[in-house]
């Protein structure tokens, strides 16, 4: 049974996602919820940060802080969570470490390494895992009262292996390098799980209220062109085909899907014709040259360098000029964003500045 929610007042990201022709552009900001927000610090406390993602009061009020404080600038919330709860629903420990970020005590080391087997092994109940991820939508849901659509998410197969076998983050991604040049055939199949997991995983947060998807391939631009052809774009894919059929499935209407792969410029031709309605633009892109290669295929979205947000009022202007120009106004074809997620630091009134030069510059 899904659940009945109040009717959305602004399905502006809804429908630009499926390439309608919008008054305006729609606006939303990866990472839109976090460090650089003094409420975020205010609410978390000095709770860890995982049992903020599993406790769902939490997780709607750290949700709805920037849609909050940017009412009527910003079109879409994303929920609070992060991408690595799927590998702790494979059985995987992965703690946050203050300033340091995430950490995993026993990454997987190789296949013959007793944790791969036991993570390969182990049946995942993807509803029972991530019952807390549904449960943050569904009340998340109920708090937005149809100010903006709710975005659901995860990380991708490829993104999410490099952590299992880093065990956190990553400057040389010597393990991740090893593992799909010394052991491709243990990566493959680490990859299928993953895979089969996000489906399930997205679908649930569907039935639970998420009304558009986005799946993070943050660490796509560590590949090669051909490597990213065999380690990540067929897992991408797997996704975005299998998705749509389970929602079916459960009887769910389909939603738009979102493909964020940081630093795969060179795939943007596949990645158009990858099964997803929006492609996700890192700031490395040229906007004009984007919407010269996906020939209308999908909508893009981005992709503002982030750190323009450190530079004065004059720099933001001229980055939003640029991006407005670049995708040719926007009224079709385009979605906001910035073209990796907000950093700490940021003066959120800064990010204010930015979505309102968006809204001054797009205006009909
Ligand atoms: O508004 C939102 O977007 C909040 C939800 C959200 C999302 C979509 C968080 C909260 N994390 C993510 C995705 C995520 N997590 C990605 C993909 C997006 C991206 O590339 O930025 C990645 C790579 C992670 C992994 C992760 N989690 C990192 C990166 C570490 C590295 O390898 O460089 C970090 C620092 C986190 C912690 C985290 N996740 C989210 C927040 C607010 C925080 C900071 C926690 C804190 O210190 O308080």
């Amino acid at each position: 049974m899904q659940e009945q929610f109040e009717p959305l007042k602004n399905d502006l990201i809804l429908r630009a996602a499926r390439g309608e022709k919008v008054e305006r552009p729609p606006i939303w900001v990866m990472r839109q919820a976090g460090r650089y927000l003094p409420e975020y610090h205010e609410a978390k406390g000095n709770r860890d940060f995982f049992e903020c993602c599993r406790t769902p009061e939490i997780a709607s009020t750290l949700t709805l802080q920037p849609i909050e404080r940017y009412a009527g600038l910003i079109d879409a919330a994303i929920i609070f969570s992060d991408i690595l709860v799927i590998p702790q629903a494979m059985g995987m420990v992965v703690e946050m470490v203050d300033k340091k970020g995430p950490s995993f005590p026993e990454p997987l080391k190789s296949p013959d390494d007793g944790q791969y087997e036991k993570v390969m092994q182990k049946q995942v109940d993807v509803k029972a895992e991530l019952d807390y991820v549904y449960k943050a939508i569904t009340l998340t849901r109920y708090k937005l009262k149809g100010r903006v659509p709710l975005l659901g998410f995860c990380g991708a197969p490829w993104t999410l292996l490099c952590y299992m076998v880093e065990g956190g983050g990553s400057k040389l991604f010597v393990q991740s390098k090893t593992w799909i040049y010394k052991y491709p055939e243990a990566s493959k199949a680490l990859l299928q799980k993953i895979a089969d997991i996000c489906v399930e995983y997205l679908a649930l947060q569907v039935a639970a209220g998420a009304q558009m998807i986005q799946v993070f391939d943050s660490w796509a631009g560590e590949l090669s062109p051909a490597s990213f052809k065999t380690f990540a774009l067929p897992y991408l894919r797997h996704i975005s085909q299998n998705l749509p059929k389970r929602l079916k499935e459960m009887n769910l209407e389909l939603v738009p899907m979102t493909v964020f792969a940081k630093g795969a410029w060179f795939a943007l031709e596949e990645l158009c014709d990858s099964g997803y309605n929006v492609v996700g633009l890192d700031w490395q892109h040229d906007p004009a040259k984007a919407v010269e290669v996906a020939k209308g295929r999908v909508t893009l979205q981005g992709n503002a360098d982030p750190g323009v947000l450190y530079g004065d009022r004059a720099a933001i202007t001229a980055v939003v000029e640029d991006m407005v120009r670049g995708f040719g106004g926007g009224k079709r074809g385009w979605i906001v964003n910035l073209g990796h997620g907000i950093t700490p630091f940021v003066n959120p009134d800064d990010l204010k500045f930015f979505f309102e030069e968006v809204h001054r510059l797009t205006a009909s």
